[in-house]
């Protein structure tokens, strides 16, 4: 990212999240729609965001909540119609917000025509996708699919497998056909015609395997091995990147991000330009791992304050002058970061958010708030198997609970706690039933917490995460230092905080947030400061050094 202003219409732009199946029902089937997001377009502007990204609506038969798409020109009737969604973008436009679509191109599903010929044995569309012979009567080879089990699905009728790397409803489009990348062409214009304003890509990095589709190798007594050395980041995706810049990403003007489900911490720098010039930026799915053993979110290691400096440091240090990089703290992949990097109990829920958002929407990049993050929503509360719905719960729950025997208590601790479920249940509003969500019954069961946490109560308290959110993302563009400024971290060694510097011209912010319930002393650059936000009621001026309350956040500019 140059150190001046680019002149995009996203430069200084913050984006919104929202996955629509959980945001607002509008017709009581229980179900979040379009229509529902436009009746909370207020709220929505409400927070001082710019851009909203909705997660997939396009029709699927939703073995993934809409990432397998069986038409790309239709809406999924449970989210509406085109009617709904031309509303929605028209008044977004008519509001001064930008809309953003999730474009999932690295595979379909597997009820998309173009799949249903391909299985019935049509050589042309078996082409759109990866089908092999079996090799020594198995999978063609030992690839994981990143659901757990084999990548690979065996369709007898033509004695082939076909590749998966995530769901088997998700087959992997051919992206070495170049009549899939036309078609792809094709959908991304229609929707760019139809004026959607960027595309999240999903899974982008994934879109070029190697031919000779290798196996690798694995754990002791893994059958099969993350195949990334072979399909990740692969030189061959920006061809298809540039491709698609040329016909469809420039002419509309849009805002790209590409979403990386795996990064290479050895060959970082590489990795940021990687995706130059084509894409805007890149949103690194892993950034937040570090408080797990590799990719398994099952196996959470406690969560140290200075691997998270370490992890996000390194990259906002890999990216100072090379692309640009999405900073998040939640997703709806990902587990509620108020519990998972602090403390969500009553007395510090709040203030613990609201250090974990300074610290991360003050760096150098884009800003992406996951909704229910601004309300500090967290970890679930549910009993049943029944109440789970994400493919990684059922598929663990019969790996490990039925055929393992491994205890259930242990796996609903990890499932309310760390699986995908829990970014998932509906949006808390208010304290009414079902959190004033559906008037019908939701498709996934509103956490309990949502007597207390919601918008409502959140509306009306001062100290609230959501007023802490409405300040902090509007004061973040009034900057310069942290629109276009350097970053140094400060403070590094501390255990407790997270501090750095933004500098640009002879604008100097300065960002403290102590991540931790323990009271620390921490400096100041040399200079004079004046508070521009805190959670803790400190104003005035500050030099020298300061002590840091429990869960203090702290932004000061120099006099
Ligand atoms: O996720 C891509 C991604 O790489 C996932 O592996 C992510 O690491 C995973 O969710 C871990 O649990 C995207 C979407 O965000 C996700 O919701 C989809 O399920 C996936 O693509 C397939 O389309
Ligand atoms: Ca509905």
């Amino acid at each position: 990212m140059a150190n001046s202003s680019s002149g995009k219409w996203w430069e200084n732009a913050t984006v919104y999240q929202i996955y629509p199946k959980s945001f607002f029902d509008s017709n009581g089937d229980g179900i979040g729609d379009i229509e529902g997001v436009r009746r909370k377009l207020g709220y929505i502007k409400s927070l001082g965001v710019d851009i909203i990204w909705l997660c997939p609506y396009l029709k699927s038969p939703q073995a993934d909540n809409g990432y397998d798409v069986s038409d790309y020109y239709e809406i999924d009737p449970i989210f509406g119609n085109k009617e709904d969604l031309r509303k929605l973008i028209d008044e977004c436009h008519a509001t001064g917000l930008r809309f953003v679509m999730d474009m999932v191109t690295n595979h379909s599903s597997d009820e998309h025509e173009w799949f249903k010929k391909a299985r019935a044995g049509d050589e042309k569309y078996m082409d759109y996708y990866y089908f092999k012979d079996p090799v020594d009567g198995r999978e063609p080879n030992n690839w994981e699919s990143i659901f757990g089990g084999s990548a690979w699905e065996y369709v007898p009728s033509l004695n082939k497998y076909y590749l998966h790397l995530f769901h088997r409803k998700q087959p992997d489009l051919n992206w070495t056909n170049p009549e899939v990348v036309d078609n792809v062409v094709r959908v991304m214009k229609y929707w760019g015609e139809f004026g959607v304003d960027g595309f999240r890509l999903d899974a982008i990095n994934y879109l070029y395997k190697d031919p000779a589709f290798p196996s690798v190798e694995t754990r002791p007594g893994q059958k099969y091995g993350f195949g990334g050395q072979y399909y990740s980041s692969k030189p061959q995706v920006n061809e298809y990147f540039a491709r698609l810049n040329r016909d469809v990403f420039t002419p509309f003007d849009m805002m790209t991000v590409a979403e990386v489900g795996d990064m290479d911490p050895e060959r970082a720098r590489e990795y940021c330009g990687k995706y130059q010039p084509e894409i805007d930026m890149v949103y690194m799915y892993d950034m937040l791992n570090f408080d797990q053993e590799g990719y398994d979110k099952f196996k959470p290691v406690p969560f140290e304050v200075k691997k998270f400096k370490e992890t996000i440091f390194r990259w906002q240090d890999e990216f100072r002058d090379v692309g640009r990089m999405a900073l998040f703290l939640s997703n709806h992949d990902q587990t509620r970061n108020v519990g998972r990097f602090g403390d969500d109990s009553p007395r510090y829920r709040y203030r613990s958010s609201q250090a974990q958002a300074l610290a991360m929407y003050m760096l150098k990049g884009t800003p992406y708030i996951y909704q229910g993050e601004e309300l500090a929503m967290s970890f679930l509360d549910y009993e049943k198997i029944e109440d789970f719905n994400d493919i990684e719960v059922e598929f663990t729950y019969g790996e490990k609970v039925v055929k393992g025997g491994e205890p259930f208590e242990k796996w609903l601790r990890l499932y309310n706690t760390r699986s995908r479920d829990i970014g998932r249940s509906p949006m808390q509003w208010d304290d009414s039933e079902n959190a004033g969500f559906s008037t019908g019954k939701p498709w996934q069961k509103v956490n309990g917490e949502y007597v207390k946490v919601n918008v409502a109560a959140e509306d009306k308290d001062p100290a609230s995460t959501l007023n802490f959110y409405r300040k902090l993302l509007p004061l973040r563009k009034t900057l310069k230092s942290v629109q276009y400024g350097s970053v140094t971290p400060f403070d590094y060694d501390s255990e407790s905080t997270f501090c750095y510097v933004r500098e640009y011209e002879d604008e100097v912010t300065v960002c403290r947030s102590n991540l931790t319930a323990r009271r620390t002393r921490t400096p100041l650059p040399e200079g004079e400061y004046e508070i521009l936000l805190s959670n803790t009621g400190r104003s005035g001026r500050l030099s020298g050094s300061i002590e840091l309350m429990p869960y203090e956040a702290l932004l000061a500019i120099r006099k």
